[in-house]
């Protein structure tokens, strides 16, 4: 047996828990991520048959049974994951009966996954309906994305179309723009179905006054399209509050969606 904390999958996800933290994005316990692991590879570090012991999780992802996932622990800062892996995050399989979590490696002080294992299993399920290469869900709290949801309005062809506005490449990096949820109490069922709801049209979704989720194939993906986001709120609230003298028109975002490629939500711009 290989020694799991070489893992290149988790030893990625720790420098990007790192990266995250000192952006700003995730500040004492806030934000979690989950990484969908390939069961061969985890094979190669862990005893598949040793079960640590079983956490029931609340709901039912019958979709997820079998599968293996790398969880941030619930309480747990993304400051201190890269120095101590085995605390602060851990391995589970969905068992049989698809309410149950089985841990296989981590949560060493007898901790638990992120409150949000909700919205990130049923995020999993909606993105895999759609697209079965998604591997990660990604929540944080990014600052100027957040400043954002206090001046802009919650509309997400709004919301959408002032991001695009806001840098060149945004049209380009989430063409399938922005879902907005209004505030909503975390950590419940409902907020996890609202937003596995959005992920079937989204790859981003706001949570109304408290931060972001993104979801992707890996987590640099994942990474940067929230990263894409929070430059543009950046950009946004750097320029709000003074006379807009130039922008990109909607003929140009039209534009450069068309010369890249990309399937962008048309009825967002005002043609
Ligand atoms: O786990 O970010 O939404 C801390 C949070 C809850
Ligand atoms: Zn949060």
């Amino acid at each position: 047996m290989k020694d799991i904390l070489t893992a290149p999958s988790l030893q990625e996800f720790c420098r990007t828990t790192s990266n995250m933290y000192r952006l700003g994005w995730d500040e004492r316990n806030g934000g979690n991520i989950s990484l969908l692991l390939d069961e061969a590879q985890v094979g190669a570090y862990l005893d598949l048959d040793h079960v640590i012991r079983t956490i029931p999780t609340g709901f039912d992802a019958k979709a997820l049974i079998g599968k293996l996932f790398l969880v941030t622990g619930t309480g747990k800062y993304f400051k201190n994951m890269e120095r101590d892996p085995e605390t602060n995050l851990g391995i589970i399989r969905i068992a049989k009966d698809g309410t149950t979590a089985e841990l296989l490696w981590g949560y060493a002080d007898g901790g638990k996954f992120t409150s949000e294992l909700p919205a990130h299993l049923m995020s999993h399920m909606a993105r895999l309906s759609v697209n079965p290469e998604n591997r990660v869900v990604m929540h944080c709290h990014p600052t100027y994305t957040l400043a954002m949801n206090y001046v802009h309005e919650l509309d997400e062809k709004k919301f959408t179309h002032t991001l695009w506005e806001m840098c060149t490449e945004c049209i380009v990096v989430f063409p399938d723009g922005v879902g907005v949820l209004p505030w909503m109490l975390c950590g419940t069922n409902e907020i996890g179905e609202a937003t596995a709801e959005k992920m079937k049209e989204f790859r981003l979704v706001v949570w109304g006054m408290h931060g972001i989720y993104g979801v992707g194939k890996d987590l640099d993906e994942t990474f940067g399209l929230i990263e894409t986001v929070e430059k543009a709120a950046q950009i946004y609230m750097l320029t709000a509050h003074l006379p807009r003298v130039n922008t990109i028109k909607d003929d140009e975002l039209q534009v450069l969606a068309e010369a890249f490629g990309v399937n962008y939500r048309k009825d967002y711009l005002n043609l």
